[in-house]
């Protein structure tokens, strides 16, 4: 009977992390910390004893992971010593020509479905079956519905859907319609594709990515433990789930409102203040500067200045203006070069590029003493 499983998925092992700042030596870092939230999930089923682990897809990257790297995680999971492991396949690692499943033997412990209709493995150890369909292309606009609807579940097993896919979604995706698979009688359905885990009121959900894997995924992320009790009085099995969750950095933004008045060093202050120490060190930064800043201050080598702040920080600019009133400036100096240079600008058509190429200039002939 099983008593508790692992639902995962969204790894992208593999995967080259790209930063705006030195992107290689973050990129390696963050890299090799989604193998170490990899392997903290197979030893914390190990030492939970946890029977088994579901993989909803996307288990790797692309078909371009490295043989290793695909064989690294078979050996993890041929580590696993009292867990079986069920896998499907996603968007991102789908089992076609080149299917990353390929480049390893797996061991008896791990199924992996490989066609794009809807199959069954039962596992006889656990009174319990795993209904599941991989991606074996890197698109699909219908969702499998003949075969969906010739399972037979068996009512004294449970019973597990495992499904990648976008819910409601009416893209490439495989849209998956929630009420469809609902109404077949699962004991549990175990999504994958979407990065932001969650537990729907039915008995859906999406684990999520293990850890954040950019700025925009932020919350809670770990994999989803559930346990099952039997009602025996009402003959069905209850299932409760939760996320546990997996230590890693999480990314974070930070807005920060730039008044006209405020001098670099403030400005400064006010980044570094954005957090405590130990979560600067610890976290990705993004900071978004909003607001008007003084035209002499440059913020084009702020991120050098923050560097020991923070573990890691990528600032953004495009929404700060500079405290400048361009009208007033084109009455001062109308009858100037400065002023008939500016007035050319304005020749531009694109509204956009006319107020750029005019603030750019200003602030230029500003912070050359050209302009004040
Ligand atoms: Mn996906």
């Amino acid at each position: 009977m099983l008593t508790t499983f692992i639902h995962t998925g969204d790894f992208h092992l593999g995967r080259p992390f790209t930063f705006k700042q030195q992107g290689n030596y973050y990129g390696k870092n963050r890299r090799k910390e989604l193998w170490t939230a990899f392997e903290f999930t197979i030893e914390f089923a190990n030492a939970k004893r946890i029977p088994l682990i579901l993989i909803a897809g996307d288990l790797f990257d692309s078909a371009n992971v490295l043989t290793m790297d695909v064989k690294r995680v078979a050996e993890a999971f041929g580590s696993l010593k009292q867990t079986q492991v069920v896998i499907i396949t996603g968007n991102h690692d789908y089992h076609g020509d080149n299917s990353p499943y390929e480049k390893a033997i797996w061991p008896k412990n791990v199924y992996i479905f490989k066609e794009d209709v809807f199959r069954s493995v039962y596992i006889e150890s656990l009174n319990t079956e795993i209904f599941g369909m991989s991606w074996v292309k890197n698109q699909y606009r219908e969702f499998p519905e003949r075969s969906f609807n010739a399972l037979k579940l068996e009512d004294t097993r449970y019973n597990i859907l495992l499904a990648h896919g976008e819910v409601g979604g009416q893209g490439t995706y495989l849209p998956l319609d929630l009420r469809l698979l609902e109404s077949k009688g699962f004991d549990t359905i175990a999504l994958g594709h979407i990065h932001k885990p969650g537990i729907s009121p039915g008995k859906a959900a999406y684990c999520g990515s293990p850890v954040p894997l950019n700025f925009g995924e932020t919350g809670e992320h770990g994999f989803l433990v559930s346990r099952i009790k039997v009602d025996t009085e009402n003959q069905q099995f209850i299932t409760t789930s939760g996320i546990n969750p997996i230590p890693s950095r999480s990314y974070q933004t930070r807005e920060i409102v730039v008044g006209p008045e405020q001098s670099y060093n403030e400005i400064i202050d006010m980044v570094v203040n954005c957090d405590s120490y130990e979560k600067r060190q610890q976290d990705f930064y993004r900071i978004q500067f909003t607001g008007f800043i003084d035209p002499e201050i440059q913020l084009d080598w702020i991120d050098e200045d923050l560097e020991e702040a923070f573990y890691y920080v990528e600032t953004d600019t495009s929404r700060l203006e500079p405290d400048i009133d361009i009208e007033q400036l084109l009455e001062e100096n109308k009858d100037n070069p400065v002023g008939q240079f500016l007035e050319a600008l304005k020749n531009i058509q694109d509204p956009e590029v006319r107020k750029k190429a005019m603030i750019y200039s200003i602030e230029a002939m500003v912070g050359e003493g050209l302009l004040r």
